[in-house]
């Protein structure tokens, strides 16, 4: 099969490509073009990008995806590509619009155009429940977005419903609940956390500073979630479907597990300071997957204790890696 992913060098992206090259799909990955000519997290794997075909695009720009589709003709897309970070969509909501609606319309429209008969998969995700108010979330749960980019990704999960039923093209939406893994990016915080406890442990650093400490995630493992991705494009007919974990764990259970896999007390390095904290934040998730479960056959293979040891073992080993190299 022919495959276009967006968003090909941040974290989903380098796990999906992965599944997807080592079952000889033709993968072709949009990149957007930098100064320093790198690739993310795929410059971490040379012998998986060699496998993939990058095309310099960017999803704000319609002709750039337009030149993509017309020359690959893709079986299946998975658009990826997004302003990922909650935090940073408070100081630069206009770009977050651009990139994850406009984006996603371009996306849609450039799929429309060139590949009708072909399926695609929006990167929708569980920050569009926000304001929970029901124990667990499932498709049905009412939504109430509590950042410009949880209304920008309701906004992208109601344009390909849309697409679906206006045009009859096959899109489906992930609603994922947040996942993890050696290559989180740094900023978001259980990669802070894993890398701050190794830096720690190692006398590089002495303390992490965080926000609301208080805020609970259904956290689960990019690997099993890019698999859930796959799953959804196989599936007899687009729909939508909800990816979680089902278990839910405190930003302070986090920090708790990674310093005392360590051998640390969390308590003697965490501070907290308020320029962590969000001017609104979600501060409840637990997601309910039965449907994919029951309709899809998936379920997650790391528990939420194996996925913090992981990340810290992988920061573990990168840090003393460089600090070796550094004496
Ligand atoms: P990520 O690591 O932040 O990766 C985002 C990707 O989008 C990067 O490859 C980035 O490229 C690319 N991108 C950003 N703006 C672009 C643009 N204008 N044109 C082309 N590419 C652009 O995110 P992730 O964790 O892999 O998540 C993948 C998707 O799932 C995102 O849409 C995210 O919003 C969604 N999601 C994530 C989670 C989660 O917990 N991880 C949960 C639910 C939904 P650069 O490398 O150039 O920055
Ligand atoms: O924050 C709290 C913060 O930035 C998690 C994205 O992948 O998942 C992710 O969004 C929680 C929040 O992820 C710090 O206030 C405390 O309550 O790791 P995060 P997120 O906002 O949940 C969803 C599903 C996505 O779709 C997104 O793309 O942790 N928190 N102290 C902190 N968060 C950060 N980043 N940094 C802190 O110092």
């Amino acid at each position: 099969m022919k495959i276009i992913i967006s968003g090909i060098t941040g974290q989903d992206g380098y796990y999906l490509s992965r599944l997807l090259a080592s079952k000889g799909d033709q993968v072709h990955g949009i990149v957007r073009r930098n100064s320093q000519k790198s690739f993310g997290v795929l410059d971490t794997d040379p012998e998986l990008k060699s496998k993939l075909k990058l095309h310099y695009g960017d999803v704000t720009d319609k002709h750039s995806l337009d030149t993509i589709f017309k020359e690959v003709r893709p079986d299946r897309v998975y658009h990826l590509a997004a302003q990922s970070f909650v935090q940073e969509s408070w100081s630069n909501p206009e770009l977050t619009y651009e990139i994850n609606i406009k984006g996603t319309l371009n996306m849609l429209n450039s799929f429309r155009e060139y590949s009708p008969e072909g399926r695609f998969y929006f990167a929708s995700s569980s920050e569009m429940f926000g304001k929970v108010e029901t124990k667990s979330q499932d498709e049905k749960t009412f939504p109430w977005p509590r950042s410009p980019y949880g209304i920008s990704k309701l906004a992208g999960f109601y344009t390909g419903v849309n697409y679906r039923e206006a045009y009859g093209l096959f899109v489906s939406n992930g609603i994922l609940f947040n996942h993890e893994s050696p290559h989180r990016g740094e900023e978001f915080v259980t990669r802070k956390i894993s890398l701050a406890a190794v830096k720690i442990h190692l006398g590089v650093e002495s303390e992490l500073v965080l926000g609301n400490l208080d805020s609970q995630r259904d956290w689960g493992y990019s690997a099993d979630y890019v698999k859930a991705m796959e799953l959804i494009l196989d599936y007899e007919r687009p729909d939508d479907f909800v990816i979680a974990t089902g278990e839910t764990h405190s930003v302070r259970d986090f920090v708790q597990t990674a310093f005392s896999h360590l051998g640390l007390d969390w308590k003697k390095h965490v501070k907290v300071d308020e320029k962590y904290k969000r001017p609104a934040d979600v501060s409840y998730l637990r997601g309910d997957s039965s449907k994919a479960r029951k309709l899809l056959g998936w379920k997650p293979t790391v528990s939420f204790q194996e996925l913090v040891k992981m990340m810290v073992d992988a920061d573990l080993k990168r840090v003393s890696g460089q600090k070796k190299k550094a004496e």
